[in-house]
Formats: C-alpha cells, sequence, structure tokens
C-alpha cells in the first residue's frame, strides 16, 4: 500500500487527508474543529482569540492538541496509521509562533506515556500566536518598506508589499512592544513549521511557499534577504533556520508518534508549507497558465508562473510554488457570491429564476455595464462600497443578472494581465460553480476551456501529494508533478465547457468598455 498523509492546521480546524497513490484514491478524511473541543480551554471563538486593536491570535497549544485528536480520529475512521510512508501539510499563513531556547530539548525529548500539550507547555517565549487576521502593524509595515528603501523595493525583493497579516511586521511588532519575550525567543517558527516540527520531534524550517507569505524572503533565490530582516528585528536571522526546498524529507516521524498512535519508525516527514501554496498542487496547478477560481462569498483566483511577476498595483500576492519551480499569484475579488446573492436578493430570485435570466440574455448584455462593488472591493480598489450601473435600470431584472456575472468575469480578466500568462485552462471550484451558465462567461471572457472542479480540503490534499512525490524521488525514482496531481484533480472532461468564438469577440470589444469605465470610477 503506497499511503501518504496530507495535515492542514487552518484557522478554525485541522485537517488530516490520505491518499493511496497505488490507487489513485482519496482514502480517508477528518478534521477536529477547535471551538468544538477547545473554546473553553483555548479561549477562542471560530478559532481565534480577540484581543483588541486589531490584534487577533491563536494558541499553539491548542494546535499540539489538535495534532493528537486528529491521529485519533484518523484511527477511529480506519486509517493503519503504519501504513502513512510520509506525511507533508500546510498552515495558514503568516501566522508566527515564538518558541525559548528549551524548545529543541523539549521537542527531541517527547515521551510517549504523556500528553504533547502537557510536555510543551514550557517552550514558548509568547503564549499566543498572531495570525493572518490581525490588523494591528500598519505602522511596523511602513517601517519596514521604508528599510529596505521603500514599497517598490521591498515588491521586488521579495514579491509582495508589506501586508499587516504578514510574518515580518508581526514580528516587528512583538519585538518593538515586547522586548524582553523577544530576547527570550531562540526560535521564530511559522503555523507551518510548527506542527511539522512536533511531528520531527525538532525544529524543522520553512519552505519557500510559506517563506514567501512573511516579507522576510527573497523571492527568487529562496532565501532570506538581509536586507529584509535587518529592516525587521535585531538578530532575526539567528531565529530563524535557512529556508528550505518543500521536497526535501526532513527526517523519520519522532518515536513519540510510533509508540502513541502506531506510525511505522521510518514513516517521513517533510515541511510544511503554506495552505494557499499547499492548495495551488491539491487543486493540480503545476503548469504555468493553470488557473484555478474559487466562486465563494469572495471569488479568490489561483494561477501557476513560471517566473516571479509582481503587481505593482497591490492587487494580488505572489508565493513560490512548493513544487520547486514555479511561482502562484493569489487574487482575491471581495464582491463574489456577495454579488451575486444580492443582486438575485434584490430581484426575489431564486437561484433557477437567475439561471433562466442568463439564458434570455445575449453576451454583451445590449450595453448594460455593472461595477457591483456592493461591498468595498479588494480588486480593483474601491475603499467605500457603491454600486455603478451604465445604460442599466435598478429594476431592469435580467439586465442586472446578466451585468452581475459579466462584470465579475471581465473584471477577472483584466486584473489578472499583469501575471503575463495566457490562461490555458481555468477549473472553477465553489457554489457558484455548478452553474454552467455561468461557467460559459467566464469561459467566452478568458477564452479558455472552464471546468468545473468539485473540491474539498485542496491544501491537505497537497500536502499529501507533497507527500507522495517527495517519497518517490528519495526512493531514487524519477517522478513528474503532472503524472503525481493527475489522478486526484483532474476534472471529469465531460463537465467542460468550451468558449464559443462568436461570444469571444464580443466580449473582446467590452472588455476595452468595461476598463474604462472602471478606470473612471477607482481612484489610483
Ligand atoms: C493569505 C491569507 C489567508 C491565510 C489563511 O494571504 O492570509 O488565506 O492563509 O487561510
Amino acid at each position: 500500500m503506497s499511503n501518504f498523509l496530507g495535515i492542514d492546521s487552518s484557522t478554525q480546524s485541522m485537517t488530516g487527508l490520505v491518499v493511496d497513490t497505488d490507487r489513485g484514491e482519496i482514502v480517508a478524511e477528518t478534521s477536529v474543529n477547535f471551538d468544538e473541543h477547545y473554546s473553553g480551554l483555548y479561549n477562542v471563538t471560530n478559532g481565534v482569540i480577540e484581543l483588541g486593536d486589531g490584534q487577533v491570535h491563536s494558541a499553539p497549544l491548542m494546535w499540539a492538541e489538535a495534532l493528537e485528536r486528529l491521529c485519533r480520529q484518523l484511527r477511529d475512521v480506519g486509517v493503519d496509521l503504519s501504513s502513512i510512508r510520509a506525511v507533508a501539510g500546510s498552515g495558514q499563513q503568516h501566522g508566527t509562533v515564538y518558541l525559548n531556547g528549551s524548545a529543541e530539548a523539549a521537542l527531541k525529548g517527547l515521551d510517549a506515556g504523556r500528553d504533547l500539550a502537557v510536555q510543551l507547555d514550557g517552550v514558548f517565549s509568547r503564549a499566543t500566536a498572531p495570525i493572518w487576521m490581525d490588523t494591528s502593524t500598519g505602522e511596523q509595515c511602513r517601517q519596514i518598506e521604508a528599510g529596505v528603501g521603500g514599497r517598490e523595493a521591498l515588491l521586488q525583493l521579495t514579491g509582495n508589499t508589506a501586508f499587516e497579516r504578514f510574518s515580518g511586521p508581526q514580528i516587528r511588532r512583538f519585538w518593538q512592544t515586547e522586548p524582553q519575550a523577544w530576547e527570550r525567543t531562540a526560535s521564530v517558527c511559522l503555523v507551518s513549521s510548527f506542527v511539522s516540527s512536533l511531528l520531527a520531534g525538532r525544529l524543522v524550517p520553512v519552505d519557500a511557499g510559506d517563506g514567501s507569505g512573511t516579507n522576510l524572503m527573497d523571492i527568487r533565490t529562496r532565501s532570506w534577504s538581509q536586507a529584509a530582516l535587518d529592516a525587521t528585528a535585531p538578530d532575526l536571522a539567528d531565529r530563524l533556520l535557512p529556508v528550505i526546498d518543500a521536497d526535501s524529507v526532513v527526517g523519520p516521524i519522532h518515536a513519540f508518534w510510533v509508540d502513541r498512535y502506531g506510525f511505522a519508525p521510518d514513516c517521513q516527514v517533510l515541511p510544511f508549507s503554506g495552505d494557499n501554496p499547499s492548495s495551488l498542487l491539491g487543486l493540480g496547478l503545476v503548469q504555468t497558465g493553470q488557473v484555478a477560481l474559487s466562486l465563494g462569498t469572495s471569488d479568490t483566483l489561483f494561477a501557476c508562473m513560471d517566473e516571479a511577476r509582481v503587481s505593482t498595483t497591490g492587487e494580488g500576492a505572489l508565493f513560490a510554488s512548493p513544487d520547486g519551480s514555479h511561482f502562484m499569484a493569489l487574487i482575491c475579488f471581495l464582491n463574489g457570491s456577495l454579488a451575486r446573492e444580492a443582486v438575485r436578493d434584490h430581484h426575489g430570485l431564486d437561484w433557477d429564476a437567475f439561471t433562466r435570466a442568463l439564458a434570455e440574455t445575449p453576451p454583451g448584455n445590449h450595453g448594460r455595464i455593472m461595477l457591483p462593488w456592493f461591498a468595498a472591493e479588494i480588486v480593483p480598489h474601491v475603499p467605500d462600497p457603491g454600486v455603478i450601473r451604465c445604460n442599466l435600470e435598478v429594476d431592469d431584472v435580467a439586465g442586472n443578472v446578466r451585468a452581475v456575472i459579466e462584470a465579475q468575469a471581465l473584471s477577472s480578466k483584466i486584473h489578472s494581465e499583469w501575471m503575463g500568462v495566457a490562461i490555458r485552462s481555468l477549473s472553477v471550484t465553489g457554489g457558484a460553480s455548478a452553474n454552467r451558465n455561468i461557467l460559459q462567461i467566464f469561459a467566452d471572457v478568458h477564452g479558455c476551456p472552464v471546468q468545473p472542479f468539485e473540491t474539498t480540503n485542496a491544501a491537505a490534499l497537497g500536502g499529501a501529494l507533497r507527500a507522495a512525490h517527495a517519497h518517490t524521488r528519495a526512493s531514487g525514482r524519477q517522478t513528474d508533478w503532472r503524472d503525481t496531481v493527475a489522478p486526484f484533480t483532474t476534472p471529469p472532461a465531460e463537465l467542460r465547457i468550451e468558449p464559443d468564438p462568436a461570444n469571444r469577440a464580443v466580449y473582446d470589444s467590452l472588455l476595452e468598455t468595461y476598463g474604462t469605465i472602471e478606470n473612471t470610477n477607482t481612484v489610483r
């Protein structure tokens, strides 16, 4: 049996997913919900602790407890943990865990007779970990940008301007506000490297995928940038291990997991990555031009690129792909289902009536255009909510329905152009991906095939596939990423939607009109 385990430590839960690569199947999936088990003990709501002033933290000890519970749950759903050959995974990006000088020895000496959390109680120099929802570091962002020579310099160096949630600004704020605790900090981990360290029983380095969410890593060399480290906190380099290739085995799983849960002593542990870079692999995006669009509350676009191109207008984040050779762009359009549902509800429609309205209206919508900013928009940057309609009456039911979807498709094309990649295929996930009329509009606007793709736990799947890929390589066999992901991520061909050439022509000319209207209504 060739079983591999992927673990995703996300904001509200920790998920384990096992693949059998001989059969090309996911054989088990289970999640530990933090609120369900730990809200009292760790004071979390929706997995997080709100501390005021924009500070949002979580509890690393809780993640240690959850990791043990996850192993028990995996056994309960029938997984023989001794069959797992390698384990990899991911963590919510950007969160930082601060460890004191006793952590290394505590990890090494883990005793299978005692709970993990009890043994790790004293290893933190900061009890809680700031996570990606934290917005308290605006000042530190500006200081770090200035420290490396300006915003543009940081963007070119690390692939991103300074974001409040990114690790570097969080580290800087900790050093500034709690200098004594900073002095007691021997190591800084990310959520990903903390969880993999628990499995390996030693400090595991950060991979380039998660390293690129720190504002500290040179995106092109995939190593820490001394200039960025210097702009962040004193002696930070001493507190970080060098960035590691995501495909390298860091060692066998610690005896704690062998004796307590029955893992095989030769089960290999890999570095973990960030949840978004891991999802890139779990969605099968391992060739340039492959793009996935998740149609959720917000619409999120993930793209695989072969070069580290940056968005100079701040419209997307850039991360290294854990496949070792590509990069990923992440673009978040806030008004996704939020806008679709606002139109549906305003006109008292259900989804069937919404779909009929799409079917009854022609591509181009007779020139009726909407800028669907029901809430303040991230991409393009629109600070205040406000829907704008051109040639479109508020009460024109069918016109508004088509206008909102066309706007979303046109905007996703215009605002992904900075990536400089010809989009070759679009895998669409999330609730609205069930609606083929919506998908046809995306296919016609992008001029490429669109495929609905049902997926849950793409991050954990990405981890399991990484474990499989690295295990094959470590056994001395050649392997191609395309072959690793294909059995798990190829959407059924019969669901594929091809672009219609006549409609494409309509949208090619509408793109310019839409772009002009958008430009005149956004402050740049
Ligand atoms: C990405 C981001 C979130 C977290 C949590 O930049 O902040 O997606 O990774 O999932």
